[in-house]
């Protein structure tokens, strides 16, 4: 049957097929990723997210390839023979050979293989300088040298068409994994990326315009109940609460009733992902919240995995007690239930004086003397291995965000990924992202950024800039994304200080929200999530199938705005940031406007 068919006809330079629409039942589909079963960032989150979507359509047709590693196969991967003689027949022979691969079809070839990134890239390279019959798809989700530039705080930005980009990947000692980059692209027949300003980043670090952008999806689950997301809110915000209740033991001076919620995940990348100007702006919302002594504490979690020696002793402590206490309240609760039941049963009313004796209260002081403490609830929840040179630490200390009594923004650092078997945090991270209240991802640099699309499609509002993927999708698509609860944070044409201005305005302005309009805008929020759904992003990712911008636009209504008045501006003035990068005027817009002519290789 034809009903499925892909064309060839734009991968150039292939061998006589090029022409021929061939049934997607006759082709083979492989896709080779460093991160296939293995977390590392978020070409993982692509992998599997879509596998589903592709497998429908691939059916057993589509293969994924990754690294082998014992643990990531016994928790991810079913073994099984595979139903296809010539893929058995080279799986055999790798095993034989010590996995190098002969691979022949009697009839005509029809493989296509898609490859992540430059450490699969070496693959295709291969594949094509051994004229293999294969078609080839290249898609890189960031560029080497993009990444260390920004990382360096470089000005990236307002100096894309500046850069000796061979000087600079010799001076930071990436040159060999560059070139594999870079032959990778210009080998490839499709070459794609996952935005548009990565589109730009790579036609001026890689010389090579991409063919097609490609846009992030997800798989979203859809409830029956149109509330059952808010439910999970609720039930998820309770496990958090109980977290904080140990990791604050002693310190619970704060109503957890009016207790916000705010996190940033991903790569631990400090300034790439927005950790700098985060805390920066936490300081900021600290000092707004106490000189206008607001009721509402705010608690944030930094998820970012770093070397560790484990959960240290004072948070392992704090859950400890909190489990104590948890058992004292239940053994008292049982006694007084049973006093209570048999004085009922004669037909008395107990004397509640007298319901508790000597043993339960002195029961009660010492679980209330467990519960004395002479140091601060911890920033961090893990010994760091590198502690002393630990950049969101060191600004911790720099601004002195101790979780003090008198702090209104708390802060904790867990350095590894969430787990629902971890004895502190037991809950996976979907989980605790529904839990919490808002997600910060205030990047620099961001090809595209799944972590405040993930918030989005569990109806949680987020802040994205528009220097990340994602933040310049949404502004496209949607007529106005804050009023979603998609808060975009100028870094383009601001600089660092408007931004950080900017950010705490957003959060300040979260915070002054009560229940109802948080209620009011998840629901919002969570309307946005078939835009990122695969199933239409997964569809050759042409304009023509993405859902319209009309679609979203027809329901958008104005925005609130936030109110910042002139007092505040002026306090704002009192700090001063330490964030070296000026802002992209109009050059980035200019650039992406006006592509450079593709180069060859
Ligand atoms: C969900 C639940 C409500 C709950 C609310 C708390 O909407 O369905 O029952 O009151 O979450 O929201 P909050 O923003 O205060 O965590
Ligand atoms: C990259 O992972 P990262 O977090 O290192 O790929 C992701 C998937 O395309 C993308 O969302 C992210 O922006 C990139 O940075």
């Amino acid at each position: 049957p034809l009903a499925r068919s892909l064309s060839m006809t734009s991968l150039n330079g292939l061998p006589q097929w090029e022409d021929e629409d061939l049934p997607v039942e006759d082709l083979l589909l492989f896709e080779i990723s460093w991160e296939v079963t293995n977390k590392v960032g978020g070409i993982y989150t692509v992998i599997q997210t879509k596998a589903k979507t592709t497998a429908d359509e691939w059916g057993e047709n589509y293969f994924l390839i990754g690294p082998y590693f014992e643990q990531n196969v016994k928790t991810q991967v079913e073994f099984c023979e595979p139903p296809n003689p010539a893929i058995k027949k080279a799986m055999d022979t790798m095993k034989s050979q010590g996995c190098q691969l002969s691979c022949q079809f009697d009839d005509k070839p029809s493989i296509i293989a898609h490859f992540h990134e430059w450490q699969a890239g070496v693959g295709l390279i291969l594949s094509r300088s051994q004229k293999l019959p294969v078609a080839t798809i290249f898609t890189t989700h960031a560029t080497l040298l993009g990444r260390y530039l920004c990382a360096a705080s470089i000005d990236f930005y307002n100096n894309l068409d500046q850069f000796d980009i061979d000087k600079e990947a010799g001076e930071r000692q990436i040159y060999h994994r560059y070139c594999m980059e870079r032959a990778s692209v210009h080998c490839a027949h499709v070459f794609t990326t996952v935005s548009q300003i990565t589109a730009t980043e790579a036609e001026h670090m890689l010389k090579k315009s991409p063919d097609v952008v490609t846009p992030n999806g997800l798989n979203i689950k859809k409830f029956s109940a149109m509330h059952e997301f808010q439910n999970l809110h609720s039930m998820y915000k309770a496990r958090i609460q109980e977290f904080i209740r140990g990791h604050f033991y002693g310190h619970l001076d704060f109503n957890l009733d009016k207790t916000l919620f705010f996190f940033i995940a991903g790569r631990y990348e400090f300034s790439n992902k927005g950790a700098d100007m985060f805390l920066e702006a936490l300081s900021r919302l600290n000092f707004l919240l106490r000189v206008h002594k607001t009721d509402v504490t705010v608690v944030v979690f930094f998820i970012m995995p770093a070397k560790t020696n484990n959960f240290n002793v004072e948070t392992l402590k704090g859950q400890a007690v909190r489990k104590q206490l948890w058992d004292t309240a239940q053994s008292v609760k049982e006694k007084f239930g049973r006093k209570l039941y048999n004085a009922l049963l004669k037909g008395e009313i107990p004397d509640l004086n007298k319901i508790l004796d000597r043993d339960d209260i002195t029961i009660m002081k010492r679980a209330i003397f467990s519960t004395q403490r002479h140091s601060l609830p911890p920033v961090t929840t893990h010994n760091m291995i590198d502690d002393s040179n630990d950049p969101i630490l060191n600004t911790i200390r720099r601004i002195g965000l101790f979780n003090n009594r008198t702090d209104r923004v708390k802060v904790i650092l867990h350095p590894e990924f969430l787990s629902s078997t971890s004895p502190l945090l037991p809950l996976d991270y979907e989980e605790f992202v529904r839990g919490c209240h808002l997600g910060v991802f205030p990047s620099y640099y961001e090809p595209w950024g799944y972590t405040p699309a993930e918030c989005t499609v569990m109806g949680i509002p987020s802040v994205t800039t528009n220097l990340s993927g994602f933040g310049c999708f949404m502004q496209e698509h949607v007529a106005d994304p804050a009023a979603y609860g998609i808060y975009i944070v100028d870094r383009r044409f601001r600089s660092p200080d408007e931004s950080c201005n900017q950010l705490t305005q957003f959060l300040y302005g979260f915070c002054q929200q009560n229940r109802r309009q948080r209620i009011i805008q998840r629901n919002r929020t969570e309307r946005l999530s078939d835009l990122l759904d695969w199933r239409y992003l997964g569809r050759a990712h042409g304009p023509r199938q993405q859902p319209s911008a009309q679609c979203c636009n027809a329901r958008t209504r104005p925005c609130a705005e936030i109110p910042l008045s002139k007092e505040l501006k002026a306090e704002l003035l009192h700090f001063s940031v330490i964030l070296p990068r000026s802002s992209g005027k109009e050059r980035l817009n200019r650039l992406e406007q006006n592509p450079v002519t593709p180069s060859s290789f």
